[in-house]
């Protein structure tokens, strides 16, 4: 038996960076994302002979406590035993875990295969419950288009132009990142002087970027995402001890997003839990920015349409 899962990956354009419940993970923030056509996980589970489970992610088999990560997650999912043969076979299309969200989609594939495989039915809500245990970001995957996922741990459809926007990645660095964005959630939380602030302005956020999203106001849209993750790496800043995923080259690409921007032309930035750049543009801006990235020697850039598509079966 085999089933096969695809999942997209999503970038918040309104943060979640800090855990109010640790357990059931709900987030201390509201975060807002936009879904990408091009970049997504595949992911298979195949029954296999042999007792125990077999990890891999775009071939590669994953240590031991990646093992056991994904075994504890599938415990959420009736049916499940461990002892059973099975094989978990993920392909991403873009590099894991250098802040390009990968675990986001990477988790809403595995629930959503594993909801199909294990033949366990759980409705959207329960799906939400336990993806964001995987992974808090994930729940926005398993819808496609913009989406808000809210305090009270569940997600939101909203309103958007999809159709205008393309998302650029800037790619830096695609090495693993040095602190996981769950430990580094914790310290936040913990210790930054700015994380009450960073949760009082992302409501605010929330209100306006929703409204603006709507209405399609792209200024309003493209300076509020700008501000909000600008801020999420202060409170990493702020924190004891201080660290952060930004590296040089990250500000030079702002500094060439900046310029851009003073010549009139629309384009904003956000940045995850890494050093690479993500803009986001109106489609007929393409041409000029990636000329301009060019000619700073950025050369390493990914470009992905908006879907409406969210997490799905792709083969039984
Ligand atoms: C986000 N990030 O909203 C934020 C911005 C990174 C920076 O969600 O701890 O894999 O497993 O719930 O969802 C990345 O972390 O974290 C993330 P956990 P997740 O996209």
């Amino acid at each position: 038996m085999q089933v096969t899962a695809k999942a997209p990956v999503n970038i918040a354009l309104v943060k979640y960076f800090g855990k109010k419940d640790p357990i059931k993970v709900l987030p201390y923030t509201p975060s807002v994302s936009l879904t990408l056509n091009d970049f997504y996980t595949k992911t298979s589970l195949i029954r296999k002979e042999e007792p125990g489970v077999i990890f891999t992610i775009n071939g590669i088999l994953q240590s031991e406590a990646e093992h056991h990560k994904v075994i504890d997650f599938l415990r959420y999912f009736e049916g499940f035993i461990p002892s059973d043969g099975l094989i978990i076979e993920s392909t991403n299309t873009i590099p894991t875990a250098a802040g390009f969200a990968s675990s986001a989609s990477g988790y809403a594939a595995l629930s959503v295969a594993a909801n199909a495989y294990f033949k366990t039915n759980y409705n959207l809500e329960t799906l939400v419950k336990i993806a964001r245990m995987g992974s808090g970001s994930s729940v926005r995957s398993l819808i496609g288009g913009a989406v808000l996922w809210d305090t009270d741990g569940m997600i939101y459809p909203l309103k958007a132009n999809l159709a205008r926007y393309n998302m650029m990645f800037v790619v830096l660095d695609d090495k693993v990142k040095p602190i996981s964005s769950r430990k580094a959630m914790a310290r936040v939380v913990k210790t930054s002087s700015l994380f009450e602030y960073f949760v009082s302005k992302s409501f605010e956020d929330k209100t306006m970027i929703i409204e603006a999203l709507a209405q399609d106001r792209f200024e309003i849209i493209g300076k509020i995402l700008e501000s909000n993750a600008l801020l999420m790496h202060a409170t990493t800043q702020t924190a004891q001890p201080p660290f952060t995923y930004l590296i040089d080259a990250t500000y030079k690409v702002l500094e060439v997003i900046y310029e851009l921007r003073q010549s009139g032309l629309l384009v904003y930035a956000t940045m995850d839990a890494g050093p690479n750049v993500k803009l986001l543009y109106q489609k007929e801006d393409e041409g000029t920015i990636k000329e301009a990235l060019l000619s700073h020697g950025f050369s390493k850039l990914l470009v992905s349409t908006l879907t409406a598509e969210g997490a799905k079966i792709i083969h039984v």
